[in-house]
């Protein structure tokens, strides 16, 4: 009855959904509600129309697909995988991070690289990259960022290479196009800004990178259909959540609550636990009035030092194919660029330079000819103000460079993410950016009240892909998040329940 605790979870995100479908599977929370500020449930996990396919302006791949990602469970659970993706020997593919698909790579100059120049720097390149996961527990590091040790250790290694000076320059410039990558990897304008001591604790599971044939949201769709119907609520954005207080209904006498959530329209919900699901990037712009009293300096800091930056989708219709038809992967390597060289600011005029590399949507029977660019970065944030019409007109500049054909047609339609603008994200996802650690991460994690003997324990719970020291800016991290926060209140009531299925005497 009536003394069962109120539950709210802010965002259906994975992690809001996750944690709801934990909860609602319990008789101790009967009174469970999910505010989504937006018209539907996913949040970064967002499919969408194009053409007469779907695409992912979000979460693209399942890193890591095998039996110790939930990401993974219960997308085979819900039969959205397809048989390869699910096979044995798919989920004991080692890959690091970084599945290998047949490349090209093509120059503003108009030509395509040899495979061998390609090759050879990818392989310099994952060297060095796996090189800066072994700063995790070294008490000094000698740079401060995974953006400076590369380049650093880049400036060493071209004093030895036996090039001619053609070569040299060339292969710098692959060089920067993977350090562009890696930015879109990480969700960061700069690897200046990504921390090295820390950058090893993000890990990896085995399993070959896969999608989902009828569209990642067929994921939180099934969620949210396991939900009870009226517990979800749309187009509520939550704009503050008091805490620590006493609040009571006019309609309920004798019970109080010490939480009150407050939404745009002005309606109110009572609650003993909130799990907040924001992302990141919605907190760094509104934790101080969003959270009242305000958190603890503590919790504060980490939201602040964190990262959060932007990655962004192009995707480009083509009437036809510039690229060969094994291909699956176009890298775009500007010859005047490399990471030794500091690279303009003039973002209007070069903007689409940030641009690494295209993915060619598999199998063209189903997608057509569909190039999906991605982009970080200040430059990503500043294509988000173009038009469509602008950015298509940018785009098609850089693509009949690499053709070397300036009569190229242009792409039939464009379609592209926008993350950085949209108010309830503001970014793609979390970094632990040079002035944090993943200790960070575990203060943003943490409940309030802080005093484990406050008699309202767990009134602000948090979740969220910024929440997961080990998985954060993952759909499986972010999962796994809900669903320990949901734990975390289950755990609070064990006693609390058993007690209640005692006969009374
Ligand atoms: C993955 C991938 N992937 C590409 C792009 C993006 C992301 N990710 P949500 O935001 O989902 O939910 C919160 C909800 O709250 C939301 O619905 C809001 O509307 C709502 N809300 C907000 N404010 C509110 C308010 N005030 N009131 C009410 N509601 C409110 N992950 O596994 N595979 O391929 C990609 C990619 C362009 C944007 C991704 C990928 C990240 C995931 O999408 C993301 O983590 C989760 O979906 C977040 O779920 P959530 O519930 O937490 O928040 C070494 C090393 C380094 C590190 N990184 C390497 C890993 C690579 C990561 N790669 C990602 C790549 C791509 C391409």
């Amino acid at each position: 009855g009536g003394a069962r605790p109120r539950v709210l979870v802010v965002g259906a995100g994975l992690a809001g959904l996750g944690a709801a479908q934990r909860l609602s599977s319990s008789r101790a929370f009967p009174h469970l509600r999910l505010l989504e500020s937006t018209g539907r449930a996913g949040g970064r996990v967002c499919s969408q129309p194009f053409g007469s396919e779907v695409v992912e302006m979000g979460a693209h791949w399942i890193h890591g697909p095998s039996k110790e990602n939930p990401v993974f469970k219960l997308a085979s659970d819900y039969g959205l995988l397809d048989e390869e993706a699910m096979s044995e020997e798919n989920q004991q593919i080692e890959v690091g991070g970084h599945p290998f698909l047949p490349t090209v790579f093509y120059s503003n100059a108009g030509r395509v690289l040899t495979p061998e120049l390609g090759e050879g720097v990818r392989n310099l390149f994952s060297t060095l990259l796996d090189q800066t996961r072994e700063f995790l527990h070294v008490p000094q590091v000698s740079v401060p960022s995974v953006g400076e040790y590369l380049r650093k250790e880049i400036a060493q290694q071209v004093k030895e290479w036996t090039d001619d000076d053609e070569t040299k320059w060339l292969k710098l410039a692959v060089l920067n196009t993977y350090f562009k990558l890696e930015c879109c990897v990480c969700g960061t304008h700069s690897m200046d800004h990504v921390a090295l001591g820390p950058f090893g604790e993000y890990a990896m599971l085995p399993g070959l990178d896969c999608t989902f044939p009828g569209g990642y949201g067929g994921l939180p769709d099934c969620m949210l259909t396991s939900l009870p119907k009226e517990s979800v609520v749309f187009h509520k954005p939550v704009t503050a959540v008091r805490w620590g207080g006493s609040y009571r209904e006019e309609s309920q006498e004798g019970r109080t609550f010490p939480v009150q959530v407050e939404c745009e329209d002005g309606e109110r919900f009572l609650a003993d636990h909130v799990i907040v699901t924001v992302p990141l990037g919605f907190l760094k712009e509104h934790h101080e009035t969003f959270i009242d009293p305000p958190l603890p300096p503590r919790k504060a800091d980490a939201i602040r030092k964190l990262g959060f930056g932007t990655n962004n989708k192009i995707f480009l219709e083509f009437e036809q194919p510039f690229w060969p038809p094994d291909c699956q992967l176009i890298k775009v390597v500007w010859e005047d660029e490399s990471p030794l060289i500091e690279a303009g600011t003039d973002l209007q005029a070069g903007w689409f330079r940030k641009l690494p590399c295209f993915v060619v949507l598999q199998p063209p029977e189903q997608y057509g000819h569909v190039l999906c660019g991605f982009i970080a970065g200040k430059e990503s944030e500043y294509m988000e103000t173009l038009s469509d019409a602008e950015v298509l007109t940018a785009l098609t500049d850089v693509i009949r460079r690499l053709a070397g054909n300036p009569h190229l047609a242009p792409p039939k339609k464009v379609l592209r993410s926008q993350w950085h603008s949209a108010p309830y994200t503001r970014g793609s996802y979390s970094y632990v950016a040079v002035g944090s650690s993943g200790n960070d991460i575990d203060a943003l994690a943490q409940p309030l009240p802080e005093d484990a003997a406050d008699p309202w324990p767990l009134q602000v719970l948090f979740a969220g892909e910024a929440t997961h020291r080990t998985f954060y800016s993952t759909t499986h991290g972010a999962l796994l998040s809900g669903w320990r926060e949901a734990d975390r209140l289950l755990s609070l009531y064990d006693t609390s329940e058993s007690h209640q299925h005692k006969p009374q005497l």
